[in-house]
């Protein structure tokens, strides 16, 4: 009985909330016996991806070589939760094409830029605003928004904004979808 995989491609700021998300509905899909597995741009950063920077460039390369092992893990039947920033639209959608209709689910992280730097958790919003980090998203460095994504995870402030909540949200979507 094989699973049928698929890629969630969480996308939004730095602070945004993409990597609690991901932990928060990889433990749910555990739950439910599923196979998943999350790349999570910071983490990849550190091994496959060490030679890459933040411009453009190296940016892109990051999304490219994320979004063709993601491909790989739906090829073999794995829910794949890729969450980084992927600031271009062009590199995202690179991705999207990469797999059959509907198996590439974006997720945006819809939070203010002023949540997600009064969250600052690594200080690095501070660092940027001092001019010490050359580039960060959202300060000196574009963000591009979806435009059609499947799903928005839209941050309310209080309980509406618990990454549980959001997890759910992604949850229902791939039962609806038949991926669960
Ligand atoms: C954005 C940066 C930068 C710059 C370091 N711009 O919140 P974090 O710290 O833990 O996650 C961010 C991470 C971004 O890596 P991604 O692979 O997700 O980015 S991309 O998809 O754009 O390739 C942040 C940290 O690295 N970081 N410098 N200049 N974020």
């Amino acid at each position: 009985l094989k699973q049928k995989g698929c890629v969630i491609w969480i996308t939004g700021l730095s602070g945004s909330g993409k990597s609690t998300v991901a932990c928060a509905l990889s433990q749910f899909l555990h739950q439910r016996g599923k196979m998943c597995y999350i790349l999570d741009g910071d983490n990849v950063r550190h091994g496959l991806n060490r030679d890459l920077g933040f411009k453009a460039e190296d940016r892109a390369e990051n999304i490219r070589r994320i979004g063709e092992v993601a491909k790989l893990f739906a090829d073999a039947g794995v829910i794949c939760i890729a969450s980084l920033i992927s600031p271009y639209r062009r590199d995202r959608d690179a991705c999207r094409a990469l797999l059959p209709d509907g198996d590439f689910i974006e997720v945006f992280m819809d939070v203010p830029l002023e949540v997600c730097e009064a969250r600052d958790s690594k200080g690095l919003y501070k660092l940027a605003r001092a001019g010490k980090i050359k580039g960060f998203t959202g300060i000196d460095d574009p963000y591009e928004q979806p435009l059609n994504c499947e799903i928005v995870l839209e941050y309310k402030g209080g309980d509406g904004a618990s990454p549980c909540v959001m997890a759910e949200k992604v949850v229902s979507y791939l039962e609806e979808k038949g991926y669960l």
